[in-house]
């Protein structure tokens, strides 16, 4: 392989062989998909836009569960396949720095990352007003929760596996209050993961139709050799609602807040029924990839519909040469982003 993903391998993650006849990006679904189905636990309707990762030789996760009363919270399951999943009965007790209860309002969308062996929770909270929500855990046991960095209205947001050049890095999407009918993804500094500055703009949506309206943050970046593989979620609006696409970019590994190469083709799109059909149908809205540097396998982890978990899978190299052969850069999307 001549593009590397720097990255442990991760040699049980699941994987399928792409089928013949696969047409547009290199981009398959799981046969058996949707992986999580409707009332998967007591008092939990619905678990979708959910994060995984390898720990302990098996697979862990925090997913988003709508629960009965149809307010979402984070519960935590485990797999040791990384497609069948049990999950804990109860949402995640989350406690403040002192070991008291600290429960968000709610809480949704989580997305999971670690940073020099501490396993942090990022997800769409309510700090008066729909914002960014952080916890850390070292042992899936003990959930602490951390300043919010930034003040309403936020989504989308996800660390870097690592810091770069000294600093932990968040990307996230500016909002607003309701449905956003706008959007675009920046990036945020912190030496201390509780001071975030340093804002700079990543990419602005569209140009292309499909991601016209907004995008934000999806998967964890995934180092490369070529630079950080990001995989986003898409926004277009139809006389029939939003439409939400899986887009792929690779942005410098210095400064990611330089796009290199940004692909003008959806790579994933609805089409299947659990992602045209569910309770907000048309959605596809990637939150984690499980991805092995040996063979260049990626799985990336997608909410269907508001309703199910789907799995799609890719290759490092191919993904990464459809990206490039379909690049389209503005020249917002690779300066510094800086005004
Ligand atoms: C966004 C978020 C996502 C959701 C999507 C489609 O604003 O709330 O959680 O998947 O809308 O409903």
């Amino acid at each position: 392989m001549s593009i590397k993903m720097i990255s442990p391998p991760v040699p049980n993650m699941p994987w399928e062989e792409k089928p013949d006849g696969q047409k547009n990006a290199p981009v398959w679904r799981y046969t058996q998909n949707p992986i999580i189905d409707r009332n998967p636990i007591e008092n939990v309707a619905r678990i979708f836009n959910s994060a995984v990762m390898p720990y302990q030789g098996a697979f862990i996760g925090v997913f988003r569960a709508e629960q009965t009363d149809g307010v979402p919270h984070i519960y935590l399951g485990r797999s040791k396949d990384g497609l069948e999943w049990v999950f804990d009965s109860e949402k995640i007790p989350f406690v403040d720095e002192d070991g008291n209860p600290a429960m968000p309002v709610y809480a949704y969308d989580p997305r999971l990352v670690m940073v020099e062996d501490i396993y942090y929770i990022i997800w769409c909270q309510d700090f008066y007003g729909a914002s960014i929500g952080l916890a850390q855990t070292t042992d899936f046991k003990t959930f602490t929760r951390m300043e919010s960095p930034f003040i309403p209205f936020n989504r989308n947001a996800v660390l870097f596996p690592r810091r770069i050049n000294g600093k932990y890095m968040m990307l996230s999407r500016p909002s607003d209050s309701g449905h956003t009918p706008f959007g675009d993804i920046f990036l945020s500094e912190s030496p201390d993961m509780v001071y975030w500055g340093k804002h700079r703009h990543v990419m602005s949506r569209g140009p292309t139709w499909w991601e016209a309206l907004k995008i934000g943050g999806g998967a964890a970046p995934i180092e490369t050799s070529e630079g950080w593989l990001m995989f986003y979620h898409g926004v277009t609006g139809t006389c029939n609602g939003y439409v939400y696409s899986i887009g792929g970019a690779i942005l410098d590994l210095e400064q990611p807040s330089k796009v290199l190469y940004r692909c003008a083709n959806f790579l994933l799109t609805p089409e299947d029924w659990y992602e045209e059909r569910g309770f907000v149908p048309n959605v596809c809205f990637p939150c984690a990839t499980i991805h092995d540097s040996d063979s260049g396998r990626i799985a990336i982890y997608y909410g269907a519909a508001d309703s199910y978990v789907g799995v799609a899978f890719c290759q490092l190299e191919e993904i990464v040469e459809y990206i490039k052969k379909y690049n389209k850069l503005s020249d917002i999307d690779t300066s510094l982003g800086k005004r």
